[in-house]
């Protein structure tokens, strides 16, 4: 018997990740219980699930973020846990806290490792003492643009100021020359401000041409951890990633030591529990600089799980009963290679204007080495309300050149009518010398739309 026996979960989330999670939890055995939106009640969660609660409106506000009304589906189900998945509530320290005060297990880290890494100047501080390598920059707030002036002109320009509260880009202004601090240091915080509540502002020396490299990492609540090796993830467009990739194609098998060692050390440092991702920045000469952590699962862990054959979901579950480390350690290396495509209802000619509508036609590619993790069906109608992910399309092969060949023909195979989709700029990238040759950084698929 475990420590904390789990029959049934609550799953505070929707879309694809919702599914991910209540296939999760069938193969241990356990029941579950999805929420949705009343824009949601055609939707294959509310399907799959054992129990289904409309807990709202369609803005995420009135379900999806509703604390209340979710606790009390929890109660009145009466569920052991609660996933909160990716996004919505699931990097919330107030939700775990309140999830733990009804006396139900939030199947993620403790609110307090939420608030730590949440505030960014306090999970580089804490990462720090881990004996880890920052961005060079500032270790406090800064007090104001003054301050920042003086910081800039000791580290040298370009820098880039960063929101405490952040994420996702919001607060966030490269600074080219003194000039121009006090416009962006002003248009930052009120961002950041406007976005967290919290115009607090910090400072790093802006690293360009950097690679996007982050750690998967496990821990229980005996403080044991294991790292899952890493993913590359420098392709994105406003901030949003498009392609993710286990392992990284552009580091020695030394650079991956020494990237494991930290992440392993910073996660040991603070006792991290349940699954998270400590994310890295390479620069050209091949260091590595924590920026910062996730304390969720992630999008893109399917890659991270094809290569491990670890799955991080029931992971998470098991440790949240109260089990050790359900992996075997020993063993853990990284077979061959993975490649994830997020496909986004959105119209690649029309700057990326969200398509949400119905799905008329719908074929989903197959064969060895292809996963498709999606919530979407033929003769569903995507609702306009919520972010755009309609499909991860996840291949592997024995090496990278054989999960591309996958990728481009399951790309070349998935047929989604009805809606504009970014598989022909999936089909591109694909085909892009660079992305064959690795030698692609975080600006790198903004250029190759705008030209
Ligand atoms: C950086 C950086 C360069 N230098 N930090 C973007 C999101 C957030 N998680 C961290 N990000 C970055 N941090 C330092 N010190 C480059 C990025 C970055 C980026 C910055 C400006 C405009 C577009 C960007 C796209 C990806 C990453």
């Amino acid at each position: 018997m475990p420590k904390r026996d789990i029959k049934r979960i609550l799953i505070a989330n929707r879309g694809e990740i919702a599914l991910r999670i209540i296939y999760a939890c069938k193969e241990l055995g356990i029941e579950t219980v999805a929420i949705y939106s009343t824009a949601d009640e055609n939707s294959l969660h509310v399907q799959l699930a054992d129990y289904a609660v409309c807990i709202g409106g369609p803005s995420t506000k009135e379900s999806y973020l509703n604390i209340p009304n979710i606790i009390a589906a929890a109660e009145a189900w009466e569920v052991d846990a609660i996933h909160p998945g990716y996004g919505f509530l699931s990097e919330r320290e107030d939700f775990a806290r309140i999830v733990e005060m009804h006396g139900l297990v939030f199947i993620g880290p403790t609110p307090e490792q939420i608030a730590i890494m949440g505030d960014k100047v306090m999970a580089k501080k804490t990462v720090k003492e881990a004996g880890v390598p920052l961005v060079p920059g500032t270790e406090e707030p800064l007090e104001d643009v003054e301050e920042a002036k003086r910081i800039a002109a000791e580290i040298g320009y370009p820098v880039l100021l960063k929101a405490a509260a952040g994420g996702g880009g919001r607060g966030m202004r490269i600074v080219n020359s003194e000039e121009e601090m006090e416009q962006k240091f002003l248009s930052a915080s009120a961002e950041a401000e406007a976005a967290f509540g919290d115009g607090r502002l910090y400072l790093e020396k802006f690293i360009t041409k950097p690679k996007h490299i982050e750690v998967q990492v496990l821990g229980d609540e005996y403080g044991n951890i294991t790292h899952l090796f890493e993913r590359e993830c420098s392709l994105q467009r406003r901030h949003q990633k498009v392609v993710e990739e286990a392992p990284s194609p552009s580091i020695t098998e030394e650079q991956r030591r020494k990237l494991l060692d930290y992440a392993v050390k910073a996660a040991k440092h603070i006792n991290y529990r349940s699954a998270g991702t400590l994310e890295f920045l390479m620069d050209e000469n091949g260091n590595f600089y924590f920026i910062e952590m996730n304390t969720r699962i992630q999008v893109e862990h399917p890659t991270t799980e094809m290569i491990t054959g670890v799955d991080i979901v029931k992971a998470q579950i098991l440790i949240a009963m109260g089990e050790k480390l359900p992996v075997d350690t020993k063993n853990l290396r990284i077979n061959g290679h993975s490649i994830e495509a997020r496909i986004n209802a959105e119209d690649p000619e029309n700057n990326f204007a969200p398509s949400p509508g119905k799905i008329e036609l719908l074929h989903k590619p197959g064969g060895p080495g292809v996963r498709v993790d999606t919530h979407i069906y033929q003769g569903y109608t995507i609702p306009p309300y919520y972010d755009s992910l309609i499909a991860k399309l996840i291949t592997w092969g024995n090496d990278r050149n054989e999960a591309i060949s996958r990728m481009k023909r399951a790309l070349s195979e998935f047929v989604i009518s009805g809606i504009k989709t970014n598989i022909g700029l999936h089909l591109e990238i694909m085909n892009r010398s660079e992305f064959l040759s690795g030698k692609f950084y975080t600006n790198s698929l903004e250029k190759w739309i705008s030209s």
